[in-house]
């Protein structure tokens, strides 16, 4: 690990596995229950384990003070008519924000906080979304090619899966007729619902 400072190329396809050293791939069968459309999902898994998203990141020291960064990529698709998103997550230490910049593509980044409040936010090439502390976050690609973001969130963050692995999203964005459409998730099963 690097510890002088240090800089890395990211904008073209290929840059990617030289600039990053490590390569998560999440498939369709990470994202058992998720979806809305369970029949869909089953039929989609039957058929193959789709790849739904890819990160790449530099490794850090998972402390205060530093910052983990990488690329999250999106690929384009639909589970029924609902659009490939990541698992989503709150940070473990609910008081660390995160940035993305959003590099290629179109979509959402869909948040929602354990008091209630919900936010959508556009993804475009160019927009950055900054999302406030303890909000949970998910990218929807709501678009036909892939969507990639660079983010950036501190270094002691961590990542709390299992609330969001247990209640949902409160809102889900769909496709209806083409245009992609934020609706409420009448399966959301929180302390609230
Ligand atoms: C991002 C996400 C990335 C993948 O780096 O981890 O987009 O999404 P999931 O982690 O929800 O699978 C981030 O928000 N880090 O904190
Ligand atoms: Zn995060």
């Amino acid at each position: 690990m690097k510890s002088r400072p240090y800089g890395y190329p990211i904008s073209q396809p290929n840059e990617r596995r030289s600039s990053f050293d490590n390569h998560i791939q999440r498939r369709l069968s990470a994202l058992r229950n998720q979806f809305a459309d369970g029949k869909a999902y089953q039929a989609m898994l039957d058929s193959g384990d789709a790849l739904v998203y890819e990160v790449y990141e530099n490794r850090r020291p998972e402390v205060a003070g530093e910052l983990l960064s990488g690329l999250s990529i999106v690929h384009p698709g639909c589970v029924g008519n609902e659009y490939f998103m990541t698992k989503g997550h709150y940070h473990s230490v609910r008081e660390t924000a995160e940035i993305y910049f959003c590099m290629e593509g179109k979509g959402v980044l869909v948040m929602e906080s354990e008091a209630g409040e919900t936010a959508v936010e556009e993804f475009y090439p160019g927009r950055v979304v900054y999302v406030t502390p303890r909000w949970a976050h998910r990218s929807i690609n709501t678009g036909g090619e892939d969507l990639v973001t660079f983010f950036v969130y501190p270094g002691h963050a961590g990542h709390d899966y299992a609330t969001i692995d247990a209640t949902g999203f409160r809102k889900r964005v769909l496709d209806h007729g083409g245009v992609p459409t934020i609706v409420d998730n009448p399966e959301w099963s929180g302390v609230n619902a």
